[in-house]
């Protein structure tokens, strides 16, 4: 059946699970919000099903087929089987796709459209490369570059339908919310306590921090998801075996280890807490859809680039805030990223909360509009439309 108005129904998303939970933790996102959302037939190509079903843990992953949420995710090995290109392709991060595939799109009837999916940054020239076209060398196949990203000259952000809906419903009940931390095996939290996550990598400034959380007035709840600053924090504590389940306590800081959960019970943890440490790029998205206050642990690169990275976020996001809020967070952020003693900048960052609460609200209300599943499908409907104008001038 022709397809009039060039919006894709098909879409096969390629993941290579290169290290951690970031690539396939984007690539599952978006193919439930193409399928679920937008109604496209969806194939999740994923190279390492152990850490999606980590993601969604009904996953089976010695299958090399199977249906999760709506969405067919398959085994990405080689030999690649001999499958139909769907009209939407989608590299993430720049992973190479089959040979055999890429023939196979080139042999269409309807050249299917190819997006490289990019790796999130606020940096200016982001907003120069989204969007721009790379032939192939070879074959008559075009593929094009999708920067997600902060501005509306970028691809924005990936954001369910219903999620701040969803996020408004859970702050605003504390019955639901009670009924989160007995899911933890938690009281409900006396008023108060100030609640933090912390998802890291491995991080030498982390002593400093809970030195000056034990000494703060204010008692500190933090609830660690299992992950690799894990040995970290048991190493703080004395415990050589620190695992789900546990938990310490020193001084005013009292620290519970929490099971890696599923991806949208993750966005739970992060709604129910006053700050949120967060890393790599998927988490810290979901931080800012928290409307929360937090500290982002970048994912370290070669050369340092991640600085570049790092400090483009800041100026965007602390652009409206008062000398003293801004201050705090780069402090608190410079220390957390260079393993310096994050301790020290905490009271400052702690004195400036109410600021940073009002600025993560407006941040949030302020980049929903710009929703990346949505703006993919633009973009691949007008693509659609601009080949069909060529070919109909001919
Ligand atoms: O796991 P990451 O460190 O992934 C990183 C980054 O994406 C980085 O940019 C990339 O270059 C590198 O991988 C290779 O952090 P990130 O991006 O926050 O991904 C974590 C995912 O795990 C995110 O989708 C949230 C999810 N998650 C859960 O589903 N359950 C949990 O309990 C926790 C803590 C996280």
């Amino acid at each position: 059946m022709p397809n009039e108005n060039k919006l894709p129904r098909s879409g096969d998303i390629f993941c290579n699970v290169i290290d951690n939970y970031g690539d396939i933790g984007v690539t599952w996102r978006l193919s439930r919000q193409l399928a679920n959302e937008q109604g496209l037939s969806v194939r999740l190509w994923v190279d390492d099903l152990a850490s999606f079903a980590k993601l969604c843990p009904e996953a089976d992953a010695a299958q090399d087929s199977q249906r999760c949420r709506g969405v067919e995710v398959r085994r990405w090995r080689e030999p690649f089987p001999e499958v139909q290109p769907a009209e939407l392709v989608i590299e993430a991060f720049g992973c190479k796709l089959p040979q055999s595939y890429v023939e196979a799109m080139a042999a269409t009837a309807e050249q299917p459209v190819w997006i490289n999916l990019e790796y999130l940054t606020a940096e200016d020239w982001a907003e120069g490369c989204h969007g721009l076209p790379s032939p192939h060398p070879s074959l008559p196949l075009t593929k094009y570059f999708f920067f997600p990203g902060f501005t509306r000259q970028t691809g924005g952000l990936l954001l369910e339908r219903d999620l701040l809906a969803r996020r408004d419903a859970f702050q605003a009940d504390p019955a639901r919310q009670r009924a989160y931390w007995q899911s933890l095996g938690l009281d409900m939290p006396e008023a108060g306590t100030l609640k933090v996550s912390l998802f890291g990598y491995e991080n030498a400034a982390l002593g400093g921090l809970f030195d000056a959380w034990a000494a703060s007035a204010q008692p500190v709840l933090c609830l660690v998801p299992e992950g690799r600053i894990l040995p970290q924090v048991g190493q703080y504590f004395g415990d050589a075996a620190p695992c789900a389940g546990s938990g310490y306590q020193r001084g005013n800081l009292r620290v519970c280890v929490l099971p890696f959960v599923e991806q949208e019970r993750y966005d739970e943890l992060l709604w129910a807490c006053d700050v949120n440490c967060v890393r790599g790029e998927d988490s810290c998205v979901r931080a800012q859809w928290a409307s929360r206050p937090f500290v982002w642990q970048i994912y370290p690169q070669h050369d340092a680039v991640h600085w570049d990275k790092l400090q483009a976020f800041l100026k965007l996001y602390l652009a409206p805030l008062s000398p003293a809020a801004s201050q705090a967070v780069q402090g608190l952020w410079r220390e957390w990223n260079d393993e310096g003693m994050a301790g020290q900048a905490w009271p400052a960052f702690a004195a400036v909360r109410d600021e940073l609460d009002r600025r993560a609200q407006d941040w949030a209300r302020l980049l929903a509009g710009n929703n990346l599943a949505l703006n993919l499908l633009d973009f691949s409907g007008e693509i659609g439309k601009m080949r069909a104008f060529k070919i109909e001038g001919q």
